[in-house]
């Protein structure tokens, strides 16, 4: 059984901007979230910040370097015992690619944003995370 005495589980996730548009990602897996798009992240390892584990998680799934620029305000709850929290990032270096739990990938300016189908709680995070882009 998973220990929750320290409090939730976190799943950080990465609000990604380049040029004035937000990285989504498609999940490939597990079926029940397959298909649907999100901000790309992971579960904090033990002893990890929150940042150190979203640059982790966008290297291991995106195969980019990014840097945490400021953690996006609010909490969203997902299953029970976890809750995602959301940092607005920028890119380093390299171009991303689907490498793992993503099948396909969309750089979307402000007016594009409705375009794919988020996550349910991956919803709010998004329109955040708008604040941050251009209007135009
Ligand atoms: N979410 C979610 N939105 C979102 C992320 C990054 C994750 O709703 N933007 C959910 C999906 C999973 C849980 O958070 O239920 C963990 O995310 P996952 O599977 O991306 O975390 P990993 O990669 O750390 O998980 P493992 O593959 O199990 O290590």
């Amino acid at each position: 059984m998973t220990d929750r005495s320290a409090g939730p589980v976190v799943v950080v996730a990465g609000a990604l901007y380049d040029r004035g548009r937000l990285l989504a990602a498609r999940r490939s897996a597990p079926a029940e979230l397959a298909g649907r798009w999100e901000l790309p992240g992971g579960k904090l390892e033990p002893g990890e910040s929150p940042e150190e584990a979203l640059v982790r998680e966008l290297r291991e799934e995106l195969g980019v370097e990014t840097e945490t620029i400021r953690r996006i305000p609010g909490e969203w709850p997902l299953k029970p015992g976890y809750v995602l929290r959301v940092w607005a990032a920028r890119l380093l270096s390299g171009d991303p690619e689907p490498l793992e739990d993503h099948d396909e990938l969309r750089w979307l300016a402000r007016h594009e944003l409705d375009s794919v189908d988020w996550l349910d709680q991956d919803r709010p995070a998004v329109a955040e995370a708008a604040r941050l882009l251009p209007e135009v």
